[in-house]
């Protein structure tokens, strides 16, 4: 039995303890905690999870597995609030969306094995001790940095619920440019990812943005179809789901925004382009003033 820590309890921390309930011990890592103890209940199995609960400060043991499930504005002030903890031989596995603080991450804590996820996993809690899992999907995982390898992290992550990619960075990317034409305008026009391609006047406005994503995807060394197709048809494979970026606004949480459509304004920055729709995106999402 190893000990798995997980940072978070949201829906994907959850969804991850459940692949390890039955063989590891779960450890979740809470800002602030109530109880020594923190269960959910998967659906549509019903099984119940359960894992200790601790704050940073109140973690009794060296951490050498470590899953972090925060939001991407979160995910590195977590890690700092549990670095003391680190083991040297420490794996650390990454599932924020959007693109920038994976990689300061690695920087960061780049003698520890560090591992990017990209999910297409279909989870989100009904309650918040109720998790539904929505979708069978595929947990996309690379390395970001020297210490991390497949062999290393099949050793406690169960092999059939990762597909490994020798390098992630086009996985991301791909990932990237289908929440940057779906997440934002799904908020916007407060509606399902399907509605996108239905309306009219929203698919001109997807076709805009994906105009300029398809003018930076010029300039990177990936071999993508353009923007709009891409966005197009996860629109159509996800036709009923309320994009994460929708959620969030609608519980009144700050979105990812800055690490989605922000960073690729960064990056069309770096490069001279113009994208004047994905900054006008980032203002109208920034004016909703979501959040604590
Ligand atoms: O990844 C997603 C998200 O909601 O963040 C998409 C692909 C848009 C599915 O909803």
């Amino acid at each position: 039995m190893l000990p798995i820590h997980i940072l978070g309890t949201g829906a994907m921390a959850c969804l991850w303890a459940s692949y390890f309930s039955e063989q590891h011990q779960i450890n979740f890592i809470r800002r602030t905690n109530k109880t020594s103890k923190f269960s959910f209940t998967l659906m549509p199995s019903k099984q119940v999870v359960t894992g200790n609960a601790y704050t940073a400060k109140s973690i009794p043991h060296l951490i050498q597995h470590l899953i972090v499930a925060t939001k991407a504005f979160d995910a590195q002030t977590a890690i700092q609030s549990v670095e003391h903890l680190l083991s040297p031989n420490a794996q650390i596995v990454l599932l924020q969306n959007g693109m920038g603080s994976q990689q300061s991450i690695a920087k960061q804590f780049s003698q520890y094995a560090v591992y990017a996820c990209s999910s297409t996993e279909g989870a989100y809690k009904i309650d918040p001790q109720t998790l539904m899992h929505a979708g069978k999907g595929i947990n996309h995982i690379g390395s970001l940095s020297g210490e991390a390898q497949q062999q290393k992290l099949a050793q406690w992550l169960p092999s059939s619920s990762f597909q490994w990619h020798e390098d992630i960075s086009p996985v991301l990317w791909r990932k990237l440019i289908v929440n940057c034409a779906i997440n934002p305008l799904t908020l916007i026009y407060n509606c399902q990812n399907g509605e996108l391609i239905k309306q009219p006047h929203m698919q001109q406005h997807m076709k805009d943005i994906c105009q300029e994503l398809d003018m930076l995807l010029d300039k990177m060394p990936f071999d993508f179809p353009c923007a709009f197709h891409l966005a197009t048809q996860i629109c159509q494979q996800t036709a009923n789901n309320f994009s994460s970026m929708y959620q969030d606004g609608k519980h009144n949480k700050p979105t990812e925004i800055d690490f989605i459509t922000g960073y690729i304004v960064k990056k069309c920055q770096e490069f001279s382009l113009p994208c004047p729709e994905n900054i006008k995106l980032i203002n109208s999402i920034k004016k909703l003033n979501l959040g604590p």
